[in-house]
């Protein structure tokens, strides 16, 4: 698959990603092969996962490759001795992204682990992470919700995709490795837009870390639409797929692409949708993305920051200036595979045994 066209950096923040476990491997390779940052990018697993990362991606392997079993305190103890890669890997970061599927071992132990050690270091630390399908279980649930919860005390948001969303009002016909590269394609879409927003310009980073920094409750939302109104669809979409109430969030990050005729007027047009759904005093930050191949649709991602908190916005009135980066001189593929919308799902098979 080809990549997006390097683009210039103007700020000069450092951000690294860094995905756990299978799921965040999973997640971190879809990153690195559909889009062009200047983030270092590091995997970290206890099973095979650190063999088919991306030629991109460092490894760090831990333990003998057995895994830990699904138990995410197998996990912390084979991390003990590798903290000093970690150490090393985010040294000098100013803002580390961690990926991670929670529910078995290595991502529910290691991510709020490894968020410690990141936060330690003084680096604005962020988690967007997969929240089990119902149907995996009550187990794997309430252990991803014990990790969700050490994740909110040791980072400054956790940015949230629950699974079960991916499959709501999906057309029911395709299997569970499809609803998984759903979710690898939802985790890179979110951090795609957040890293954009990072990287930037410089006042729009700070401004970014500044509504990031101790966010708390965070959510990814994302539609896609064609058509008259193709960007207010595309926001309407994105906040019909999940029944949470989203009114007082302290910021949002937005990126919308879509074909070479993308106009301002319509990324305008999912701003102001945005602002309908979640109130005018959010601090909204907006890029925009021109992508060959791309046809009419339009797809808008929406990081959702300080769901919920009592904190105003340090800067609820920022101006809203799209980023327009053309990515048009060769042709490219977007972020995403196909056109299709991408929430179109299938039928999961549920795991047997
Ligand atoms: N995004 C994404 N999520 C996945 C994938 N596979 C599994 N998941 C989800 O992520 C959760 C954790 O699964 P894994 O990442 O495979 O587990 P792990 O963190 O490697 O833990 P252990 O294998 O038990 O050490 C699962 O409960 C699923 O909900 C995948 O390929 N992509
Ligand atoms: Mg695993």
């Amino acid at each position: 698959m080809m990549k997006l066209k390097e683009l210039p950096r103007v700020a000069s923040v450092e951000v690294r990603i860094i995905g756990i476990g299978g799921a965040g491997c999973s997640s971190l390779n879809r990153l690195a092969e559909t889009v062009s940052s200047g983030a270092s990018m590091l995997g970290i697993d206890t099973g095979s996962a650190t063999a088919h990362l991306s030629d991109s991606v460092e490894a760090l392997p831990i333990g003998n490759g057995f895994g830990s079993g699904g138990n995410p305190e197998t996990a912390v103890d084979l991390f003990n001795e590798y903290e000093s890669s970690v150490i090393d890997f985010i040294d000098g970061a100013d803002v580390v992204i961690l990926l991670a599927g929670l529910g078995r071992g290595t991502g529910s132990g290691l991510a709020p682990e490894i968020a410690r050690l990141t936060r330690d270091s003084g680096a604005l630390t962020i988690a967007a992470v997969n929240m089990p399908f119902e149907f995996e279980g009550r187990f794997r649930n309430q252990s991803a919700a014990r990790a969700h919860e050490l994740l909110e005390s040791s980072t400054d948001a956790v940015m949230t995709m629950c699974n079960d969303d991916l499959l709501a009002g999906g057309a029911m016909g395709g299997s569970l490795n499809d609803a998984f590269v759903n979710a690898d394609m939802n985790i890179a879409a979110a951090v795609h837009a957040v890293t954009l927003a990072l990287e930037s310009s410089p006042e729009r980073s700070i401004s970014v870390q500044d509504s990031l920094s101790n966010a708390g409750e965070s959510a990814v939302v994302s539609g896609a639409s064609t058509g008259l109104h193709a960007g207010s669809n595309a926001v309407q979409q994105a906040f019909a797929s999940t029944s949470n109430d989203f009114v007082g969030a302290r910021s949002a990050v937005v990126h919308v692409e879509g074909g070479i005729g993308l106009s301002l007027g319509q990324v305008a047009e999912a701003v102001a949708k945005v602002r309908e759904e979640i109130g005018l005093d959010a601090a909204v930050h907006v890029s925009s993305e021109r992508l060959i191949g791309m046809g009419q649709e339009i797809n808008v991602t929406i990081v959702l920051a300080g769901i919920g908190s009592e904190l105003p916005s340090e800067d609820k009135f920022t101006p809203i200036i799209p980023v327009q980066r053309e990515t048009a001189i060769t042709p490219m593929v977007s972020v995403f595979d196909t056109p299709a919308p991408r929430r179109t799902r299938g039928p999961v098979l549920l795991p047997t045994g």
